[in-house]
Parts: C-alpha cells; sequence; structure tokens
C-alpha cells in the first residue's frame, strides 16, 4: 500500500536536506512549502503545494489522504515577536489542526536546541525532556510547538514526536556544532523511526548524532528505534577550535544566547 507523508517547510534548509533522503518505494512525499521549490523530477513520486501554514483551509487540504506529517515549516531563524507568533506559533496550530480534522494520526515536530538555549552546559548532559529555557522568540515558538503537541496527543490520542533539533547540515560550521550536529543522514533515520515507532504517544527526542563530543541523551530517540551513524570528530580539523569562555560554549544555544538575539530590545529600540 502506498503511504504518503506529508512534508511542511520542504523548500527549507533540513526539507531539501530530507527530500530525497525520505523517499522510498511505495510512498508519495506531498512537499508543501509557501516558496518556489523544484518540481517533481522524472520518477519522483512527490506531490509539489505551494501554500502558507498559516491558511487553515491549503493545509486542511494538504493533509487529506495522508498517513503523516513532518512538519518542518516556519521561520528557522530569529524574528520579531508578530512574525513568531504568526508563523511559527499560530502555524503549527494550524498544521496540527489540520491533522486532526483529517485523521491524521502520525505528526513529527521539528523542535529545536534553543528551546532549551540558556541551559549550560556545566549543569551536565542534556536530558530529554529537560524543561524549557528559550533563548530566543524563536525557542519560545518551539516550547509552544511542543506544547501544542503534547495537547494533541492527550486530548485526541495522536502520536506527536517533537524532535529537538540540533544543527542540521551537510557538515558542522563551527565548534559549537561538533557538539550539536546532526548529520543528514542521521536526520533520516531519525524521521524513519519517528514515523515508524509504534504508539509512541508524546516524545520530546533530541536529534543530534552520535557525535563524540555530544552532550545531549540520546536515550529517547534509541527508544524510537534511532541508531546514529555519523560523528562530526571527522571534521574536527576543519572547523575553527571553540573558544572556553564564549556563550558558544557557555550555552547550549551558544550565540543566540547572546545580546544579538535581544529581539526585544531591537524592537523597543531600548
Ligand atoms: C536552529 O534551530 C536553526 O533553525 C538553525 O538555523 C541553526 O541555527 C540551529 O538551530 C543551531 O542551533 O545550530
Amino acid at each position: 500500500m502506498t503511504s504518503r507523508i506529508l512534508i511542511t517547510g520542504s523548500a527549507g534548509g533540513v526539507g531539501t536536506l530530507m527530500r530525497t533522503r525520505l523517499a522510498a518505494p511505495g510512498r508519495v512525499l506531498r512537499l508543501l512549502d509557501i516558496g518556489e521549490q523544484p518540481p517533481a523530477a522524472e520518477g519522483e513520486a512527490v506531490e509539489v503545494v505551494r501554500a502558507s501554514v498559516t491558511d487553515q483551509a491549503a493545509m486542511d487540504a494538504a493533509c487529506e489522504g495522508v498517513d503523516a506529517v513532518i512538519h518542518l515549516g516556519g521561520h528557522s531563524l530569529e524574528q520579531p515577536w508578530a512574525q513568531i507568533l504568526d508563523v511559527n506559533i499560530n502555524g503549527t496550530h494550524v498544521v496540527l489542526e489540520a491533522a486532526r480534522r483529517n485523521g491524521v494520526n502520525r505528526v513529527v515536530l521539528a523542535s529545536s536546541n534553543h528551546a532549551v538555549g540558556f541551559y549550560e552546559r556545566s549543569s551536565g548532559e542534556a536530558g530529554d525532556y529537560l524543561f524549557p529555557q528559550p533563548d530566543t522568540y524563536y525557542g519560545v515558538s518551539k516550547v509552544a510547538l511542543e506544547a501544542l503537541g503534547s495537547l494533541y496527543a492527550s486530548r485526541y490520542g495522536m502520536d506527536v514526536i517533537a524532535v529537538r533539533i540540533g544543527s542540521c547540515f551537510e557538515r558542522p560550521k563551527d565548534a559549537r556544532m561538533l557538539s550539536t550536529w546532526l548529520s543528514p543522514d542521521d536526520g533520516a533515520r531519525l524521521f524513519e523511526a519517528c514515523l515508524s515507532a509504534p504508539s509512541p504517544g508524546f516524545r520530546v527526542v533530541w536529534g543530534v548524532s552520535d557525535n563524540t563530543r555530544r552532550w545531549f541523551s540520546l536515550d529517547e530517540a534509541r527508544a524510537l528505534g534511532y541508531e546514529s551513524k555519523d560523528d562530526s570528530e571527522v571534521f574536527a580539523a576543519d572547523v575553527p577550535e571553540g573558544d572556553p569562555d564564549s556563550l558558544a560554549h557557555k550555552y547550549l544555544g551558544g550565540t543566540w544566547c547572546g545580546p544579538e538575539f535581544d529581539t526585544a530590545v531591537k524592537e523597543a529600540g531600548r
């Protein structure tokens, strides 16, 4: 039987890395993004939809006939409060609500390390379900995303997994990412585990590779069936050495904990 998976934000950074990796025989990927994206290539089992995650009618239609949703859509960087509220927080509600209305029982949500960005490395390994300590409005939106996921799981019996993604790029770009890196291949392995784990209910898992310098629990992700095969250490010689006195070293969220990311002061001008 063909399965159909809706991926929101499919033209974004993580979405683009996942498009080819989540393709599988007997599976159709419904790729939804507000921006333009490459059309289906010859033999590629995809349906391309251009819509916003804030558009309830469009999302209701996008969830029709779908077996699972991977929600990656929304701002992936810090933004003014109004945009975060509209796109990331309201948008996540729209997506979960569209899934519920269509009887889609499995939703995987892209949360972020910035939901707990002010957690200090000196406090030890960052466990699964670490209490929120967002570092930005963006981080707050990921806490809200997790809360919405929990609500929909508890109230409607949906299986909802929030993945606190570290840094999902082709390769780590700096010393911090040697700890937070999620290789694209591991990302796909983790999403596959989230899609196939039997009746997980609501979970919060770390989305990182089994990096030598990892200080994140992989217990809950492994319990879902995730097995990381990558380690950022192979890139260690390529990135500049980290400064142990820097914010990037002190906090889980790195420089996002610094004044450059103080959006309240920026927006108010004081
Ligand atoms: C995120 O949540 C961002 O979307 C991404 O752009 C990176 O900054 C990543 O976190 C990170 O912390 O490295």
